[in-house]
This record gives structure tokens, C-alpha cells and sequence, in this order.
């Protein structure tokens, strides 16, 4: 299949789901059409298949905001009619799935039948999307797209339940590729972090408010406080700087790591032996996914697609949002314990097998084929 794809070319999940299947796609035949406004952060070229298609913004004076969705849908226009691409896959509803529509609706000028699937991947539907300012061109825009997807069943009756729609959504649910994410030796990395054999938490997100990455220091202090540890937080974003006052506040600054923004991250996880996700909002929690394939288990909120991946007791634990008490108590219990945390450990990598990129690929070309021959 000739198919497009279009996403933020971001660290975010949506990005890097939307890339790796790119990606897993071309290394099956397909050929792989990314339409972005930047080339994606994962994205190497090195593939016969794999084609990339800027999407260039002119800046006039008389705009205050350029109209990046119209220039979207232009280049989304310019490409299926000159590569002839079967179908446009589009990431994060707002607003790659409304300038799909309007491609589609001036494809049909020309003679041509482009159908589009949307997948919704979280804040898309949770957050941003039912804001007023948007509700009614993401609610349209889902209705009127040929194929749905969500990343999880919570997201997909979300969606149902935040907006008034008529078709069907299908849950795929987010894949890891196992071959990058395994647990890899990395014991001189090990020793510098906790050089007299400290338990390693680890923490990973883009440190928005959604995140509640202050709980995430909390639930520290007080594990820290029972057993010798040391935190690393990966990643960066508005409430980082909070986050570092809060280690100072809290007389944990010496035992916690700011890292900022890393592509490695599997060799980070390979140190760790526990994951904290006390997420307010995660429609699946792919970074948990990722903790989980290098045999990190998982302490998380209970929110959103978490118990769908999380199991409670056997590759962690799940309590309330804002339980941090909770939380801490259970971590303590996983860490203290040698021969306990290494059963968890074990879930962790067993459970994450059933995500394996090998599995869900299918699912993906197989809805393609299904709505193409549908719609
Ligand atoms: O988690 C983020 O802030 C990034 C966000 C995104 O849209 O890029 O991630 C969302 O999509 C990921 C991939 O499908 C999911 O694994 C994340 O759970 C989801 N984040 C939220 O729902 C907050």
C-alpha cells in the first residue's frame, strides 16, 4: 500500500507511535509518505520506502497565527494526487483529522477518493478536544473520517462519552518494538547512578501538568526515606523547574537526577528497577509500556487505558490519582524485597510481549485494507 501519515513530529507518544509504525510499515513493503512540518523526531531515511513531505508555512504580516492546518491540508492535496497514496493515516485528531477532511473534500475536485483514518491518541479527546474551542470540528471531523481508532477501550468510550458520535472506533492498542527496548547491560552506568547498589526510580514525560510529575518527587521522598534510592527524572517541560524546588524543599535534591530530554532511553531504563506513572490523564501510558519491555515494573495512577496495560499485583500497582501515600507504600513494598522485585520484574517484561510491535502491525494493515475496500 502507498499510505500517508501525518503527526506531530515530536518526542509526544502520538509522534513516536505514528513514526515507529511508519516505520515498522516500510520494513514491510508498504511505502511510507510522512507529511509534517518537521521531519519526525525518530525518523531515519535509511529506507528505500520511506519518503518525508515538509509542510512549509509562509508567514505574512497580516497573521497573527499562520494557518498551519490550511497549509497542511495543501501539502496533504499535493501529495496523495502526486504519489497516488491509497490511504492518509492521520495522529492526534486536532487538527490533522479536520484538515484531512478538507484534502479530502478538494481531492474529490480532481476526481480522486482518498479515505482517512484518525487515530485519537489521548489529550486529543481528553483535553483538548472537548475545550469548547474545538468540540465541534473534533466531534465533525471524527464522524466524517472513513476509519477510527483509539488507543485504548477507556480512550474509545471517552470518546463516545465527550462527543456525539455515530460510527465506530476501533482500539489498537500502542506497540512496543522489543528489539530496541530490552534490558541491556549497562553496569558501569549503573555504579555511576547508585554506587553503593541504591534502588533506581525512574520517571519519564514531557513534565506537563497532566502528568503530576510533583507527585512523582513526593512518592520518592518518602520511598527514599525506608530505602536508599535515587530518582532519575528524564524529559522536560513547565513543571520541571517546580519539580527541582520541590527536591530542594523536600532534602531529596542530592538523591534525584534531571536528565532533560533523552533519546536513549532504553539504556536509562536497563539501569532502573522501578516506574512511576501518577498520571492525572493517560489514555494508555506508552512510556510505562516502554519501562515494562526493559523489565521495569510500574507504579501508576489508576486513570484512563492504565489498567488496560498495568496489572495490579503483578507487574505493579495502581491507586487513586493524588494518592501518594498509596503509591509510596506499594513501591516500598516491591523495592524491599530482592527475590519480590524480581518476580515483578518478570511480569513486567512477560505483559509487555503482548504489545509487541509484531502483533499489532497487523491489526493496522488490516484495518487499512478494511476501510480502503469499504469506503
Ligand atoms: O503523554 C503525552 O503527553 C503525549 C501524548 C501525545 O498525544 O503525544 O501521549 C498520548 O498518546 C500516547 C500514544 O498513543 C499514549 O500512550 C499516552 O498515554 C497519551 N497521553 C495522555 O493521554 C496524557
Amino acid at each position: 500500500m502507498k499510505i500517508g501519515i501525518v503527526c506531530y513530529p515530536t518526542f509526544g507518544g502520538s509522534g513516536v507511535v505514528a513514526t515507529e509504525l511508519g516505520k515498522a510499515l516500510a520494513d514491510n513493503g508498504h511505502h511510507v509518505h510522512f507529511i509534517t512540518y518537521n521531519q519526525p523526531a525518530r525518523l531515519d531515511l535509511f529506507s528505500e520506502n520511506l519518503f518525508y513531505h515538509e509542510v512549509a508555512i509562509s508567514k505574512y504580516p497580516l497573521f497573527d497565527y499562520p494557518p498551519y492546518e490550511l497549509a497542511l491540508a495543501s501539502r496533504m492535496v499535493d501529495v496523495v494526487r502526486h504519489e497516488q497514496l491509497d490511504v492518509l493515516h492521520v495522529h492526534y485528531a486536532i487538527p490533522h483529522a479536520s484538515a484531512a477532511f478538507m484534502a479530502k473534500q478538494i481531492l474529490k475536485t480532481y476526481g480522486i477518493h482518498i479515505p482517512v483514518i484518525t487515530t485519537l491518541h489521548g489529550t486529543d479527546i481528553t483535553l483538548v478536544g472537548k475545550d469548547r474551542t474545538y468540540k465541534p470540528v473534533v466531534a465533525f471531523s471524527i464522524n466524517q473520517s472513513d476509519g477510527v481508532t483509539a488507543v485504548s477501550q477507556h480512550l474509545k468510550d471517552d470518546t463516545y462519552r465527550f462527543f456525539d458520535i455515530n460510527r465506530d472506533i476501533e482500539v489498537i492498542y500502542n506497540f512496543i518494538d522489543l528489539k530496541r527496548f530490552a534490558l541491556k547491560p549497562r553496569d558501569h552506568f549503573k555504579k555511576a547512578i547508585s554506587p553503593n547498589g541504591e534502588r533506581i526510580l525512574v520517571h519519564t514525560s514531557n513534565f506537563r501538568k497532566v502528568k503530576r510529575t510533583e507527585d512523582v518527587v513526593r512518592i520518592f521522598a518518602k520511598v527514599n526515606a525506608e530505602v536508599p534510592s535515587r530518582l532519575l527524572m528524564v524529559g522536560d517541560g513547565q513543571e520541571r523547574t517546580d519539580c527541582e524546588q520541590l527536591c530542594r524543599d523536600l532534602g531529596v535534591a542530592d538523591q534525584v537526577r534531571f536528565l532533560g530530554k533523552q533519546d536513549a532511553i532504553e539504556e536509562i531504563l536497563s539501569i532502573s528497577d522501578l516506574f512511576l506513572m501518577p498520571s492525572q490523564s493517560e489514555s494508555f501510558g506508552l512510556a510505562a509500556l516502554e519501562a515494562m519491555a526493559c523489565k521495569v515494573p510500574v507504579i501508576s495512577s489508576n486513570v484512563g487505558g492504565l489498567p488496560e496495560l498495568n496489572v495490579e499485583g503483578q507487574t505493579g500497582f495502581l491507586r487513586d490519582c493524588g494518592d501518594v501515600e498509596g503509591m509510596a507504600e506499594r513501591a516500598i513494598y516491591m523495592l524491599q524485597d530482592d527475590d519480590r522485585l524480581a518476580t515483578f520484574k518478570e511480569n513486567a517484561l512477560a505483559r509487555a510481549k503482548e504489545f509487541d510491535l509484531a502483533l499489532i502491525l497487523p491489526k493496522y494493515e488490516e484495518y487499512y485494507r478494511r476501510v480502503i475496500e469499504e469506503s
